[in-house]
């Protein structure tokens, strides 16, 4: 019997990626939520490089960086569909484009939620073109790029929870900038594994605006 924990906190968009892949294979696990305002012995001995959440703890050897643990889920529990494309090129191009959103969503809201003036345009700007360009490249298929939902979807479905949050510090609407991708999260959450793990997105607008506070004062 497999043990399978996940280290993880509340309205992480890494972390959800771990949970939803352990939704969709059927796997049991025990996710222990982490306060990282004060780390557990436990994750930084899990995650001693980066002492980040998410941590897959599988039969006790950790696995780090929400990515790779989605794909280690897909290999592991392979008796289920796979997340992956079966062609080498397909499995490149999803790579591609998690290694894309890995690298522009969330550092773009960072720099874009703490700034005023000019730079807090410029992020604004930047993350609607990030949304803009994922959305072209979705295509006209059910999910990204595919018929099935699959290892893209894990990874961004996860940031839908977040549109208001960011529509709210960037005054402007998502519906109204990228109708395909929004439509395409409303069919994710048909799942119930995404709809039951996805946070409700007021309450994650209202942790960051409390997370803004602390950080100000
Ligand atoms: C990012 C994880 C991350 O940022 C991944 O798993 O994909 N590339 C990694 N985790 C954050 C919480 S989510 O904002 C975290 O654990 N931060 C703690 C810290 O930076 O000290």
């Amino acid at each position: 019997m497999d043990e399978v924990v996940v280290l993880d906190t509340w309205g992480s968009m890494f972390g959800m990626r771990a949970w939803i892949a352990l939704e969709e294979k059927g796997v049991k696990y025990e996710r222990k939520e982490e306060d990282l305002s004060k780390k557990s012995p436990l994750l930084l001995q899990m995650n001693p490089i980066h002492k980040k959440i998410p941590v897959l703890i599988h039969n006790g050897k950790p696995i780090s960086e929400s990515a790779i643990i989605v794909q280690y889920i897909d290999e592991v529990w392979n008796h289920n569909p796979p997340f992956m494309p079966s062609h080498p090129y397909e499995r490149a191009q999803a790579r591609f484009w998690v290694d894309y959103i890995d690298a522009k969503i969330y550092p773009t809201w960072n720099k874009m939620w703490l700034s005023e003036g000019e730079e807090h345009e410029a992020g604004k700007k930047e993350l609607i073109s990030i949304f803009k360009q994922l959305e072209e490249t979705m295509g006209d298929k059910p999910f990204y790029g595919n018929e099935k939902f699959g290892f893209v979807d894990i990874a961004l479905i996860p940031f839908y929870s977040w549109f208001y949050t960011f529509e709210t510090y960037g005054n402007f609407e998502m519906e109204a900038e990228c109708p395909k991708l929004v439509a395409w999260a409303k069919r994710c959450m048909q799942r119930e594994t995404v709809s039951t793990i996805l946070p409700n997105e007021k309450e994650v607008y209202n942790a960051v605006v409390e997370m803004k506070k602390n950080i100000e004062t």
